[in-house]
C-alpha cells in the first residue's frame, strides 16, 4: 500500500526463536555463526511509516511519537543509507515508528522494528524487492529481523555470504506460544554486545556453534514430520544451552531472573501432569512456552496462577499464535 509516492507504511511482528541466533561471524554483513528458526507472532507489532523528505538535511526518526537522537537515530540513518545506495537516491527521510511491545525487554522489538523499517523504506524509495531480498535487507538492520519478514515458522539460513543469508518459511505443525512477561525494563547488556562478549570470552562458544547447527538440522526434521514433542524438546534444551553459554562469558551475563527459573520449573512439572509444553527465553527474563493449540488456554491459566504467586500481574501472561510476514 503506497498512499502517495515517496511514502509507505509497513507493519511487522516480533518473532521468538526456537533455535536461537547467538553470535556473528561477520559483524558488518550481520552473518550469523549458525542458522536459526523462529515463530513470527500475531501480537505486539511495530508499524512504521517512511516519508521521503528531499529538502531535509538529515533523517528524522520518532519512536512512539518521541523524537530519537544518538545511537538509535544513527542506526536507523545507517540503515536508510543502505536503502538509498540500492535505490540510487540521496533523499533524506522522516521515519515514524510505533511499537506495541516494550522496547528492549527481550520481546524482539528490534526484529519487528527493522522488518517494518526495511519493508516501508524499500517501498518509499521505490525498490521492488522479492521476499528473499527484503529478508536480506532487514538482516542488515538487526539479524533477527530477517526472520520477521516471514509469516509463521521461518528458517534463517546462515549462508556463506550476503546473498545466501536470508529467512524463508518452513512447514510446521500448528503451535501456540504462551508468553510470561517477567520484566519489561530495558536489559542491562544489549544482545549485540552480549553476543560479541560470548564469542570473544566463552570457552564453550565453539561447542555452541556446532550444537546449534545440529539443533537446527534436527528441528527442521521435526517440523517436517509434524512432531510436536521433538520440536519442544529441541526448543527447551537449545534455550538452556544458549543461556549456559551466555552465563559462561567473562564478565558473566545472566538474563534469567528467579521468576524465569520458577516458570521453567513449572512448565517441566506440568509435562509430568499431561500438559505438554516446552519453554524458551531470549536475551531477557521473559519466558515463552510452546504448546499445542488445544492446550494453550490451560497452560496460560497455569502460568497466570504461578505469575500471581510470583507477583506478576494477570496481564503478564498472554497466548499468541503464528503471525503474518511484514
Ligand atoms: C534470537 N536473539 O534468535 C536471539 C535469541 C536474542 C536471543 O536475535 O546484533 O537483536 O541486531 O543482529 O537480532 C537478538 O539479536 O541482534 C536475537 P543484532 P538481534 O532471536
Amino acid at each position: 500500500m503506497t498512499p502517495t509516492p515517496g511514502t509507505a507504511t509497513a507493519r511487522a511482528y516480533p518473532n521468538i526463536a526456537l533455535v536461537k541466533y547467538w553470535g556473528k561471524r561477520d559483524e558488518e554483513l550481520i552473518l550469523p555463526v549458525a542458522g536459526s528458526l523462529s515463530l513470527t507472532l500475531d501480537a505486539l507489532p511495530t508499524t512504521t511509516t517512511v516519508r521521503l523528505a528531499p529538502d531535509a538535511e538529515a533523517d528524522a526518526f520518532a519512536l512512539n511519537d518521541a523524537p530519537q537522537t544518538g545511537e538509535a537515530a544513527a542506526r536507523v540513518s545507517r540503515f536508510l543509507d543502505r536503502v538509498r545506495g540500492l535505490a540510487g537516491s540521496g533523499a533524506r527521510a522522516v521515519v515514524d515508528s510505533r511499537n506495541e511491545a516494550p522496547t528492549g525487554a527481550g520481546l524482539a522489538s528490534s526484529a519487528s522494528g527493522f522488518a517494518a523499517l526495511a519493508t516501508a523504506a524499500a517501498r518509499a524509495y521505490g525498490l521492488e524487492l522479492a521476499p528473499r531480498e527484503l529478508s536480506r535487507l532487514a538482516r542488515r538492520g538487526s539479524g533477527s529481523a530477517a526472520r520477521s519478514i516471514v509469516p509463521g515458522v521461518a528458517v534463517w539460513h546462515a549462508g556463506d555470504d550476503d546473498a545466501g543469508s536470508f529467512a524463508e518459511p518452513v512447514p510446521a505443525p500448528e503451535l501456540r506460544m504462551v508468553i510470561a512477561t517477567v520484566d519489561t525494563a530495558q536489559k542491562a547488556v544489549s544482545s549485540r554486545a552480549a553476543m560479541r562478549r560470548t564469542a570473544l570470552t566463552s570457552p564453550f562458544f565453539p561447542a555452541w556453534i556446532t550444537s546449534t547447527e545440529e539443533s537446527l538440522a534436527a528441528m527442521l526434521e521435526a517440523c517436517a514430520a509434524g512432531d510436536f514433542t521433538r520440536i519442544g524438546r529441541i526448543t527447551e534444551a537449545h534455550a538452556m544451552r544458549m543461556h549456559a553459554v551466555i552465563q559462561s562469558c567473562d564478565p558473566p551475563i545472566r538474563y534469567l531472573a528467579p521468576a524465569s527459573v520458577a516458570l521453567f520449573d513449572r512448565i517441566a512439572a506440568l509435562r509430568g501432569e499431561g500438559l505438554e509444553a516446552y519453554g524458551t527465553a531470549d536475551a531477557g527474563p521473559n519466558v515463552c512456552a510452546i504448546v499445542r493449540p488445544e492446550q494453550a488456554e490451560e497452560l496460560a491459566d497455569e502460568l497466570r496462577g504461578l505469575g500471581g504467586r510470583l507477583g506478576l500481574g494477570a496481564e503478564a501472561v498472554r497466548v499468541v499464535g503464528p503471525g503474518p510476514g511484514a
